[in-house]
């Protein structure tokens, strides 16, 4: 299958080069030169890649081999044309940011954290990277008692603010999006869902600045509609990037192959992504199976982009169907599109109305033959 560019997949360097750690074992897959991955992925038919810094850069390197790394990095891109989607900080892998990062209780090692984003968004800028994600993994506690919430939310915001004023400063083309997470790896992590991304946002010095990158198996751990919070984060005008992968609710952060799980939540997804005319990229956040060797991790990434364009393409079908079309209207699905009031409201008539309930108690909403169009077009039965 053929994937078309303006689809604009993306794979983080770390989901082609995961290597099959978990908890309870070692790795299970040897390490992957990022430049074999930026060439095997343009072979697949990817338009880019993401990346934190110490996917490319180990911590610690000098200078001048950083520089080395990254020349070599930037020359497989242009060579094979792949774009560079989002980058982002590894704010999580040190040891030093066990207590967090933007909000460790250390003072020293919030301004360390600082440092290595400012650090790593100068790499973001210089290999053209247009969104610049925060995943605050650590940020978060085990023990509440151990940091006050509106402390921590404050030095969040804090450091958030400063990196706006970085960006800005250097002069960056890079918009910022905030990936929210409800746990794992800690037992609690601030801003924990898209809600609570959207409101933070909102208190910024400049929130036109900021985003939002939710991600499938995140709210479906909180045991949220993932089309939901898209929804309110398209409404919102801050669906700045997405993370799309397969999660079954109530179980840890499985980071699946997109559409491996919830087909049906993966359908109403794309639909919406594709009707809203989302033009960032369709970013995989996910990690092949562990049982997999190297060949595996290539039937992860095509499934994950043929999953997507099946469902686009299902989705054009479903509203293509003239029962469908019927069924919708039988569920007075586009009247919700249209004002409840139009001009202005005149109180005496709205509280006539309200003496209409027991009639408009006895409609249908026909939901049931509307769901069930859907679950045949996804079955391809139509
Ligand atoms: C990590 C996490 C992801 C985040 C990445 C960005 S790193 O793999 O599980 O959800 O998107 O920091
Ligand atoms: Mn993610
Ligand atoms: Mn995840």
């Amino acid at each position: 299958m053929t994937t078309a560019p303006e689809s604009r997949f993306t794979f983080g360097l770390w989901t082609v080069n995961n290597p099959g750690r978990d908890p309870f074992g070692d790795a299970t897959r040897a390490p992957v030169d990022p430049v074999d991955s930026v060439h095997r992925l343009a072979e697949l038919g990817a338009w880019g890649v993401s990346l934190h810094d110490n996917d490319l850069v180990p911590y610690g390197v000098s200078a001048s081999e950083r520089d080395r790394i990254v020349g070599r990095f930037q020359a497989a891109l242009t060579s094979t044309g792949l774009g560079v989607g989002m980058a982002t900080t590894n704010l999580f892998g040190h040891p030093a940011f066990k207590d967090g990062a933007f909000t460790a209780n250390d003072r020293r090692v919030r301004r360390a954290a600082i440092g290595k984003a400012m650090q790593s968004i100068d790499l973001g800028a210089e290999l053209g990277a247009e969104v610049y994600v925060f995943w605050g993994g650590r940020e978060g506690t085990e023990a509440g008692v151990a940091k006050d919430p509106r402390d921590a939310l404050e030095r969040y915001r804090e450091a958030i603010n400063l990196l706006c004023a970085y960006v800005r400063e250097q002069g960056y083309d890079l918009r910022f999006a905030i990936e929210p997470k409800p746990n794992e790896p800690r037992g609690d992590i601030f801003l924990p869902t898209v809600g609570h991304a959207l409101h933070f946002i909102s208190t910024l010095e400049h929130p036109e600045m900021v985003g939002v990158n939710p991600e499938v198996a995140h709210e479906t751990m909180a045991g949220l509609s993932f089309h939901h919070g898209v929804g309110q984060a398209l409404w919102a005008d801050k669906l700045f990037h997405i993370d799309l992968n397969g999660q079954r609710i109530g179980r840890y952060d499985q980071d699946f192959r997109f559409g491996a799980e919830d087909l049906k939540e993966a359908f109403l997804l794309v639909r919406l992504l594709e009707r809203a005319g989302y033009t960032g990229p369709r970013h995989f956040d996910a990690h092949p199976y562990r049982n997999e060797n190297p060949d595996g991790v290539w039937d992860f990434v095509r499934g994950c982009m043929d999953t997507y364009r099946l469902l686009a393409e299902r989705a054009v079908h479903f509203d293509g169907l003239a029962e469908v079309q019927a069924a919708l209207a039988h569920a007075s699905v586009p009247e919700l599109h249209e004002p409840t009031v139009v001009g202005a409201a005149d109180p005496e008539v709205l509280k006539a109305e309200a003496g209409q309930l027991d009639a408009l108690a006895q409609r249908g909403y026909y939901n049931e033959a509307l769901d069930q169009l859907l679950t045949e077009v996804l079955l391809g039965a139509r």
